[in-house]
């Protein structure tokens, strides 16, 4: 018999189930149209993770100046123990933009859950990811969820009632939220763990200006090559007709509101075609692509306070760059 690539992909470990909560659509010309004609114009930091925006963060992981990344996989890695004390045996961890899943790995063998859940828009990524973790850890039930965090899930993830349920969030995607945004979402993760349940977060911490303004522009440049691509992306999948050399990444820390910006900047007066569309770009306008905000723990901790989360604990690395927190009733 003859197989294609496709029968050959579906021989799945049997502790692997996949659920589908994508709708077909996938289109993100509304939401590009929406953002550009704004008076300032803005992208969603989601937009960023085509196949080659997902690599290109991968690298940005991988660069010296960017430390959210090895730091936080540092904290996890030292305090796997603590942190499964904290959560208990019996538990089900649901991963919000799992991505290649490789934190939970960390935990997995001091926290020994009954279920991981694997929550992703990147369909391809999430299945390949999931049958890895899969195989590597047969005593693991394995769910992978195609779908979108920031849409209504309480009602279709309906998970057994003895194990106690753990969000986990790693990778201060957090910052990416407003602060009034953040405490929704932290209030919809309450809903779905529920009274007993919790939220396992990573959060990026408040510290010098020069530390975070090389984190957004490592020498390596792969931070303005992954913000650029959000162009090219829009090239590729709407066929708009954006210049890459007539924009340039420019990312700056605003002191005020506590949070990087990352903005494209266009190099001179232009108009872009998207469609059946045109906008017009002033010489130095910007779209706003991204926001990524840090807390003081005290902040953070308050945040979740108020979105239902009375209890929590941090851990943190020696110089106070990150914070793992534990969150629960
Ligand atoms: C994945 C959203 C946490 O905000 O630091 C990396 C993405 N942007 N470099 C972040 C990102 C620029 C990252 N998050």
């Amino acid at each position: 018999m003859k197989f294609g690539a496709r029968a050959a992909l579906q021989l799945e470990p049997r502790n692997l189930w996949t659920v589908d909560l994508e709708p077909a659509s996938g289109s993100i010309l509304q939401e590009v149209y929406e953002g550009l004609s704004q008076a300032r114009k803005q992208l969603p930091p989601k937009l960023f993770y085509d196949r080659r925006g997902a690599a290109l963060f991968g690298a940005i992981c991988g660069t010296q100046a960017y430390y959210p990344t090895r730091t936080e996989n540092a904290i996890l890695r030292r305090r796997a123990v603590e942190i499964a004390g904290e959560i208990g045996a019996d538990s089900a961890v649901i991963e919000f933009g799992a991505g290649q899943i490789e934190k939970i790995r960390l935990l997995l063998p001091s926290l020994r859950p009954t279920i991981y859940a694997a929550l992703d828009i990147s369909r391809e990524q999430l299945v390949q990811a999931s049958s890895r973790l899969a195989q590597d850890y047969p005593w693991l039930a394995v769910i992978a969820v195609i779908g979108d965090y920031g849409s209504p899930l309480e009602a279709q993830l309906t998970l057994p009632a003895y194990a106690r349920r753990v969000v986990f969030f790693p990778g201060s995607t957090i910052g990416n939220f407003e602060p009034e945004q953040a405490v929704g979402f932290l209030q919809r993760v309450r809903t779905l763990v529920g009274d007993k349940g919790g939220m396992l977060i990573g959060v990026d911490l408040e510290k010098p200006v020069r530390i975070l303004d090389l984190a957004y522009n490592d020498p390596e440049g792969y931070t303005a090559a992954f913000n650029l691509n959000l162009l090219a992306r829009l090239n590729r999948e709407l066929g708009a007709d954006f210049e890459l050399a007539a924009f340039e990444h420019h990312a700056f820390y605003n002191a005020d509101r506590s949070r990087i910006e990352m903005h494209l900047r266009s190099l001179r007066a232009q108009r872009v075609r998207i469609g059946s569309r045109a906008f017009a770009f002033a010489a130095g306008a910007t779209i706003h692509t991204e926001n990524s905000y840090n807390y003081t723990p005290q902040a953070f901790g308050e945040m979740a306070r108020a979105a239902g989360f009375p209890g929590s604990r941090m851990w943190t690395d020696p110089d106070h760059l990150f914070g793992v927190f534990f969150l629960h009733s």
